[in-house]
């Protein structure tokens, strides 16, 4: 069955297929995290939740790899450009005490994923210091050890973190699929924008596609594989 993806068909492979949950974390999705930090209306994001639930309960369920993100830094901060932490206006910097904790820091209660989303404890977690996936963290040894070739990208915020990931990927090798409606920005133009551009000319960075087909087409491709 065909995918229904633009700017065409999105070929599902028989393996090496994984699903990647960018930085559902409580610090850009809840009040007094980084995202709010930077003057940002943060419940904006929260209406993904259920799609990624649903992407993440089906990859788990045909067995398919899952790689969850977070953006922080060290709490030494020594991962942390100092362009990054002065960057902006605002009161709340990065490595400051908020309602959360320390703002963007690893293990502080606002770097946490948000509770609807915990991984399991056999699932990866990569911390990033930066905007991309890529940049200074493991995911790419932990695709290349599992002989994945396919990532399905989904979290926040789409033109920031997540394009800059599906950018990396792209740039690696990975054939990358967006999916559309599990993907959300604080900037609805920046995410329509970003879903154009990077399935222009004939999918210059990937594919784009809505979860509720991507769900049946995974049924179709990997259910039989599970029951075999
Ligand atoms: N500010 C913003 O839109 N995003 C980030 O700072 N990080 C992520 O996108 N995760």
């Amino acid at each position: 069955m065909p995918l229904l993806t633009l700017p065409y068909p999105y070929p599902l492979p028989p393996t090496g297929l994984a699903l990647i949950i960018i930085d559902m974390q409580r610090d850009f999705i809840e009040p007094g995290g980084f995202g709010d930090a930077l003057g940002n209306d943060v419940s904006l994001l929260r209406s993904i939740i259920p799609n990624v639930k649903k992407l993440q309960d089906a990859f788990r369920r045909y067995n398919l790899p899952i790689f969850q993100t977070v953006e922080g830094h060290r709490p030494d901060m020594s991962d942390c450009p100092p362009s990054k932490r002065d960057r902006g206006t605002g009161s709340l910097k990065i490595g400051d005490r908020g309602p959360m904790g320390r703002i963007l820091i690893l293990g502080e209660p606002g770097n946490g994923i948000i509770p609807e989303l915990a991984p399991l404890p056999d699932e990866v977690i990569i911390p990033k210091p930066g905007k991309g996936a890529f940049y200074a963290t493991e995911l790419e040894a932990h695709l290349k050890a599992q002989g994945i070739t396919h990532l399905v990208i989904t979290g926040v915020t789409t033109e920031v973190c997540v394009q800059t990931t599906m950018r990396e990927a792209n740039d690696r090798g990975y054939e990358c699929l967006l999916v559309e409606d599990a993907t959300e920005s604080y900037f609805p133009e920046f995410k329509q924008s970003t879903l154009e551009m990077v399935r222009a000319q004939d999918g210059i960075i990937g594919w784009t596609g809505h979860t509720e087909a991507l769900l049946s087409a995974l049924a179709a491709q990997y259910a039989a594989q599970v029951m075999a």
